[in-house]
């Protein structure tokens, strides 16, 4: 039976056969903070993308100052359950039990038009609407509320300083790209408050931004600059690269889920939106994190072990965090770390594991990618 924590995180409990819970001890909690602060410090961060465009014939602009690239936020294992979860979403928006504004997937009359979405928090309308209405957030619709595996990936992102506190996501939007399907250029829509991130999954692309994209043919498109989107990794949008740089992703050649995760402007939140309080108050961890002892790195690879310190007793801001590398040890123990990462099998629920009989996902094997 698949092991799942109490809530708060506060004791691991093997869950669903009645053999009742056991709540973690110190030191349980204390080797799980290590692990974190060990995956915390090995975190890739890059901050300094840099293409220059003369804006209006006169200065010079870095149109992609103010992105950022976070790899490592999410492992192979626990981007392998958001897949999931994602296909569970869009299982059930097919069947109708997700709200009607939630789940959109048009019909793919020609090349690049194909692109499922998924709505949580608010509906954005991205283009003038048949009854007039403005691109921008539907104050008047509903759409189903942010699930937890969302929550759960916000709270990772915030305590890992990928997102400032000031600016927690409260809506998002996943993009489920089949073969060829691809996003247009755009810049996003200023009912949403700036960084925004988007994080990628199932296969790599690149993002193309510039101050001028040239739509060359359905899902073609010409652009200054490209950035490559690993999977899992995590791209924040802010300044330049939000707001004066468009993007847009050209038709992909295989499948690819992205998820948008975007803080509504207070005034344009939904009319009937209730604020979601697991969303409240979150704060980044200590950073840089206690650097664990190079043996216990080397070690902690053959066989998860926790750092001598819980990340309460982080090392001052002047130490430099210990770097991943080489990046390839990272990804591929990802897996590994994940049997003891703070993201347990509750963070991640398969969609539907634990009420619908026949339903379960627990120890399924990859999933293949479905139409
Ligand atoms: O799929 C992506 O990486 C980009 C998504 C995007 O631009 C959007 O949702 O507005």
């Amino acid at each position: 039976m698949e092991k799942v924590r109490t809530a708060g995180g506060g004791g691991d409990k093997v869950g669903g056969d009645g053999d009742g819970s056991r709540h973690r001890t110190q030191q349980e909690e204390e080797k799980e903070q290590g692990q974190e602060a060990i995956r915390l410090s090995l975190v890739k961060r890059k901050k300094d993308f840099k293409h220059m465009e003369r804006i209006g014939g006169g200065r010079w602009v870095n149109v992609l100052q103010g992105l950022e690239l976070h790899e490592g936020v999410f492992s192979a294992a626990e981007q392998q359950r958001i897949v999931d979860c994602v296909l569970d979403f869009q299982d059930r928006g097919r069947s109708g039990l997700l709200r009607e504004r939630t789940y959109s997937e048009p019909k793919k009359w020609m090349r690049g038009k194909g692109r499922v979405t998924i709505q949580f928090g608010c509906c954005y309308n991205y283009a003038k609407d048949n009854n007039g209405n403005l691109p921008g957030i539907m104050r008047d619709e509903e759409v189903d509320p942010m699930p937890p595996i969302l929550k759960t990936m916000i709270k990772r992102m915030v305590a890992w300083h990928v997102l400032p506190p000031t600016c927690v996501p409260n809506s998002c939007i996943i993009n489920i790209y089949d073969e060829d399907d691809c996003i247009p250029p755009h810049i996003d829509h200023h009912d949403f408050v700036r960084p925004f991130c988007t994080v990628s999954f199932l296969s790599q692309c690149n993002i193309l931004f510039g101050t001028h994209i040239k739509v060359v043919s359905p899902g073609v498109f010409a652009a200054p600059t490209s950035i490559p989107l690993p999977v899992g990794s995590v791209l924040v949008l802010n300044g330049n690269g939000a707001d004066v740089a468009k993007h847009c992703v050209p038709a992909v050649p295989t499948k690819r889920i992205s998820i948008t995760f975007r803080k509504m402007e207070d005034r344009k939140l939904p009319y009937r939106f209730i604020p979601d309080p697991e969303l409240q108050n979150l704060r980044p961890l200590r950073y840089p994190p206690m650097p664990a002892p190079v043996n216990e790195l080397v070690s902690s690879r053959a066989q998860p072990r926790p750092a001598s310190t819980p990340l309460a007793q982080a090392q001052p801001a002047s130490t430099p965090p210990p770097r991943a590398e080489p990046r390839e040890e990272q990804s591929s123990e990802g897996k590994k770390w994940t049997r003891d990462s703070p993201f347990s099998s509750e963070d991640f629920p398969p969609l539907g594991s634990l009420s619908s009989a026949g339903k379960s996902q627990q120890n399924k094997p990859h999933r293949p990618a479905r139409r």
